[in-house]
């Protein structure tokens, strides 16, 4: 039996044990909850006490030097992936771990709008490397192809914008074929814009304003991570953590706080819920997602979150003083493997009285100019995200390590797309992640969940595809041209192929000279790739050259003329599609193990799952 028949049959028996299994499951009896389905199953980590630990907040990176060149102010950073142990569980040995600068998750850069970067990671760790910000309209060149790697012994410079609006993004590794490991022990980061403008809409600021990076781990019996290598379908760990430490509590204020959530996990997608004492599910906002804030906050009781999603929500302790509450999670669909304790995220602990009391509002209108692309009714391109083909996990039959077939559109810049992505087999998610740009998500078809109503209040760059489900998005490929990734944010998949890449191509009718001399558009252009550790490179002298070099490029500086100009042209000009410009590739006929995948009895539906918790609440149980 080959891999592949392999991978189909695991599908299949997953899919109908896990039907058949769920009346033995252990029965929990609130309001009208599916049965969670991991009591009593671990994956061999050893027990850890609930909550017991405060919740750790990542530090935040502080630049070498600043200079300010021809009015814009850059800033440099330098992180260093290395080696390092963590005491994970208090009475075992430590965890080995390799990341920037020794920390997991990585320092969290707070960056001014406006404010540029430049960031020179160093690889001293055990395997090659590729820094991507994940969130970020950075040039091909700087953006983490998959192929632009860093040896160990090397370092390059990344040099990054920061002109887009107010939002949380996040920096993990994208190398080729071992992200999802590199990712798991711990190279990966917050990276948040921060838009001054945003500051007089009195949101939860300063300590109210907290990061949460959700993953999952399994441990082995010394306190060092398993390995997620050899994973061929998904990894799913017995170890929820948040911000790395494992269920953790946090004390707050009885106020208003603003929570900015990130799914680090590789394949783990959550349905996050709150819950007070009683067991009551708890009502809260969501205000933003992964290209910033929503032009008005949206009210729910759960969020449904995906590896490299990011949503922020705020939470009022204020009727809760001196209770406990709980963040769980009740992502119940049957591609997910459920372990003891991975219904529960953290805990938390609500004190009795409110030292700051400003910055505690969340305004009915938050962002009023979110740059929605035009609507456009033409499907561009259909991309399947399928098990077979060239390799295992294919977009369209295609291999990213198949250089003539993988480039599978060629929008030129600055046009608007749309795109439909259908999840045509496999008994997993795939979160679907375009590099470049900010996407406005359509429409969901197929399966039980439709589109989400916080999925539709903003711009994003990953939407989750369950079994069964085709989602339609639409976006500006803009506003740089040049070579880009897009692929399946499982990581497991993006490590075997499930990774393509669209060619935003060059203008000429722009009539805009743009950088006419200096293009970004190839990701592996020499000029910039890593190079060999050089200690004269590392004087204060050399890192200021850099910051200047890099200045004088005017790469970023042109962005908002460069996207009125091609706004302008396209109003005009309208637009066919760049389908007929597309080598032709050999796409397998997509395999379908979709079908009947979404179990009925548990179909993680939005409105469905609090729409029937109605009834009384059950004791609270931890
Ligand atoms: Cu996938």
């Amino acid at each position: 039996m080959s891999l592949f028949q392999t991978l189909l049959a695991f599908g299949l028996a997953t899919s109908t044990s896990l039907v058949a299994a769920s009346p033995q499951r252990p029965s929990r009896p609130p309001f009208g909850l599916p049965p969670f389905s991991g009591g009593g199953q671990t994956a061999g980590s050893p027990a850890y006490p609930l909550y017991s630990a405060a919740l750790p907040i990542p530090p935040v990176a502080q630049p070498l030097f600043t200079e300010t060149i021809n009015g814009t102010a850059i800033q440099y950073y330098e992180a260093t992936i290395q080696s390092f142990q963590k005491q994970i569980y208090p009475n075992l040995g430590k965890a080995n771990l390799v990341g920037y600068n020794g920390s997991s998750p990585g320092a969290t850069y707070i960056i001014p709008r406006g404010t540029e970067t430049v960031i020179r990671y160093v690889n001293r760790g055990k395997a090659s490397s590729a820094v991507h910000l994940h969130g970020s309209y950075t040039h091909s060149v700087w953006d983490g192809w998959a192929d632009d790697d860093m040896q160990i012994g090397q370092y390059k410079d990344y040099y990054y914008p920061n002109t887009e609006s107010g939002r949380t993004m996040w920096y993990h590794d994208h190398a080729d074929m071992h992200t999802a490991s590199d990712a798991y022990y711990g190279q990966a980061g917050f990276y948040i814009i921060h838009d001054p403008a945003e500051d007089s809409l009195g949101l939860p600021r300063g300590e109210y304003d907290v990061p949460l990076a959700l993953t999952d781990k399994i441990y082995k019996s010394n306190g060092d991570l398993a390995s997620p290598d050899g994973s061929t379908v998904n990894f799913f760990g017995d170890v929820i953590e948040v911000n790395g430490q494992p269920w953790p509590y946090m004390k707050v204020e009885p106020r208003k706080y603003r929570f900015r959530l990130c799914d680090m996990a590789l394949s783990r997608s959550f349905d996050l819920y709150l819950v007070d004492q009683n067991n009551n599910p708890i009502q809260f906002q969501i205000i933003a997602s992964d290209s910033g804030l929503f032009s008005a906050p949206v009210n729910s009781k759960d969020v449904t979150i995906s590896m490299g999603e990011r949503y922020e929500i705020v939470i009022d302790f204020s009727g809760f003083k001196g209770t406990n509450m709980t963040l769980k999670n009740g992502q119940q669909i049957s591609q997910i493997r459920e372990f003891q304790n991975t219904d529960k995220v953290m805990r938390f602990v609500v004190g009795t009285t409110v030292r700051d009391a400003s910055n505690n509002a969340v305004p009915s209108s938050l962002n009023p100019a979110v740059p929605w692309p035009a609507q456009r009714a033409t499907v561009d391109h259909t991309f399947n995200f399928q098990l077979g083909g060239a390799a295992q996990w294919t977009v369209n039959g295609v291999d990213f390590n198949d250089p003539n077939n993988r480039v599978l559109a060629r929008p030129p810049q600055g046009t608007v797309e749309r795109w439909r992505f259908r999840h045509t087999g496999g008994p997993a998610v795939h979160p679907v992640h375009l590099h470049l740009v900010n996407m406005q998500v359509v429409s969901r078809s197929g399966g039980a969940r439709g589109l989400l109503p916080y999925e539709a209040a903003g711009l994003k760059d990953v939407v989750m595809l369950a079994p069964g489900e085709a989602v339609d998005v639409l976006a500006v490929y803009g506003p740089w041209n040049g070579m880009y990734m897009f692929h399946c944010h499982n990581l497991i998949h993006e490590d075997a192929h499930m990774m393509a890449a669209f060619n935003t191509t060059r203008l000429a009718a722009l009539g805009y000279e743009y950088n006419s001399t200096q293009q970004f558009e190839n990701p592996m252009d020499a000029r910039f790739t890593a190079k060999a550790y050089d200690a004269a490179q590392f004087s204060d002298a050399a890192r200021r050259r850099a910051v200047s070099a890099f200045a004088a490029l005017n790469a970023y500086a042109p962005a908002s003329a460069l996207m009125a100009a091609e706004a302008a042209v396209y109003q005009t000009a309208g637009y066919k599609g760049d389908a007929s410009s597309v080598t032709a590739v050999a796409t397998a006929a997509p395999v379908s193990t979709g079908v009947g995948f979404v179990n009925p009895a548990v179909a993680a539906t939005s409105t469905a799952l609090f729409g029937r918790e109605t009834g009384a609440a059950t004791p609270f149980q931890a």
